[in-house]
């Protein structure tokens, strides 16, 4: 249960801490082991339909305390075989959940311990990452939050969790879709219903006045989605998990990549009532995603300034590129693509589309036989990330956050994702931390299983 700020009044007899209590639900997380059962669900939608089976996690949200290890079970209770990505997560590589890769897939029946020490407070996500265009479609993931140390002075700490579904007529998930290799040489399989939380329209009970952290998530596959919240004042807190130094305020609308995350911290004017709508805006229509209500009214003081969140422990900033590496995104529909080295054959399109491979980095579809680059723990990196194809690309670093800019800030972040625009071509930085092999790829997961996959190799 969430302690807002009345209840907590009432239970102290005097306004807390700053005028501001804190959320104390989220606090004080003392969590070492947890189960996580990956099995079949299902949703009620809507009120005189069927229930939409789906698939996902048995933990709803996965409440983590910074610097606590924890050692959290998967039990496959699935048909098929998967595993879990700590998306965002620091982790060793053994824990990294890319299956062919860092470990073996998990059977069905079987179970794995995924041993993580969450040394970064922040809003992360576990999701499958084993056939993911597949899993993930069908609800493979779950929202992790990190806890700071000290807790953030809000009223509530709320989560976002965006995803869209593509549906049928009868109401379930169209499995068939799954192999459109149509789709995925474009911008990928688009769903045709929103959920926030798994729900269908839900409400955010606020009151008037309240301040909130909304833990922004988007987990499509492909849609990039594009939030506006009218009639309240937004900051900006956090990217990726990792806080910025600086908050901004929210102009326009919040633009979200697959698998890109945003902390934002939402004033409720204290003059407000009934319910304000937020609007999802990727389609020609404005889609009504989810609602504040407004359940009642404080006297509320002056809200302090939006403070930044304390850092993590990440790299220096400073730190000296020794390394530059560029990776050319090709392929897709509309491309200029002639040929490519797919499984180490070299291929005409046509081969590739036999082979259901769509897109390249450096003229290779699909995971190389040899990593992008080699490094060593300590260096410096540098890649250009350049789009030479018509479509836009969410590029995923694995078990490191990069340096970079981002179009809402002249700041350079910390995050673990980043939009590439068509044509456009964007710089990360970072340092190479512990020794594996970490994936580099495009979150629609359509171009990640047709293509756009690579990785790094982290040696001593
Ligand atoms: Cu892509």
């Amino acid at each position: 249960m969430n302690i807002n700020r009345r209840t907590l009044i009432k239970a102290t007899g005097a306004a807390a801490f700053f005028g501001h209590p804190l959320t104390q639900s989220w606090a004080a997380v003392q969590v070492d082991k947890l189960v996580l059962n990956a099995e079949p669900q299902q949703q009620l939608w809507l009120p005189d339909g069927d229930k939409t089976k789906i698939w996902g996690y048995s933990q709803n949200v996965i409440r983590l305390q910074q610097y606590q290890p924890v050692a959290i079970t998967l039990h496959n209770k699935l048909e098929e075989s998967t595993s879990v990505h700590w998306h965002g997560m620091r982790v060793d590589n053994a824990m990294d959940g890319v299956t062919g890769l860092t470990q073996e897939p998990v059977e069905p029946g079987e179970s794995f311990v995924y041993r993580l020490t969450p040394n970064d407070a922040g809003t992360y996500w576990a999701h499958a990452h084993h056939n993911t265009y597949r899993q993930l479609a069908l609800g493979l993931y779950t929202p992790v939050v990190v806890a700071e140390a000290k807790p953030y002075p809000v009223d509530q700490d709320l989560l976002f969790v965006a995803d869209d579904w593509l549906l049928g007529r009868d109401r379930q998930i169209d499995t068939a879709s799954f192999e459109d290799v149509h789709a995925w040489a474009h911008a990928g399989r688009m769903g045709n219903f929103l959920t926030v939380n798994r729900q269908n329209l839900p409400e955010f009970e606020v009151i008037a006045g309240q301040r909130i952290r909304l833990r922004v998530l988007n987990t499509a596959n492909s849609r990039i989605l594009n939030f506006e919240f009218p009639d309240v004042n937004v900051m900006l807190i956090a990217k990726d998990g990792q806080p910025l130094r600086n908050p901004v305020s929210l102009k326009g609308v919040l633009t979200l990549a697959p698998a890109e995350r945003y902390d934002l911290v939402v004033d409720i004017p204290a003059d407000m009532q009934g319910l304000l709508p937020i609007f999802e805006r990727s389609g020609k229509q404005p889609y009504l995603a989810a609602n504040w209500k407004i359940t009642g009214r404080e006297n509320i003081p002056t809200l302090p300034e939006v403070s930044p969140l304390p850092s993590n422990p990440l790299p220096q900033r400073d730190f000296k590129v020794t390394k530059k590496v560029r990776l050319n995104m090709e392929g897709g529909a509309m491309g200029r693509l002639q040929a490519a080295v797919y499984q180490g054959k070299k291929m005409s399109v046509d081969e590739l589309i036999q082979n259901r491979q769509a897109w390249t980095f450096n003229g290779v579809a699909n995971m190389p036989e040899q990593p992008l680059e080699t490094l060593k723990p300590g260096d410096g990196v540098e890649i250009e990330l350049v789009n030479d194809t018509r479509w836009a690309h969410a590029m995923h670093l694995h078990g490191h956050h990069f340096l970079a800019l981002n179009d809402f800030t002249d700041d350079l972040i910390w995050q673990d994702t980043i939009l590439v625009a068509p044509g456009e071509t964007k710089t990360i930085r970072f340092v190479a931390e512990s020794v594996g092999r970490w994936l580099l790829h495009c979150h629609m997961i359509e171009h990640q299983v047709s293509g756009m996959v690579t990785y790094l190799a982290v040696e001593d």
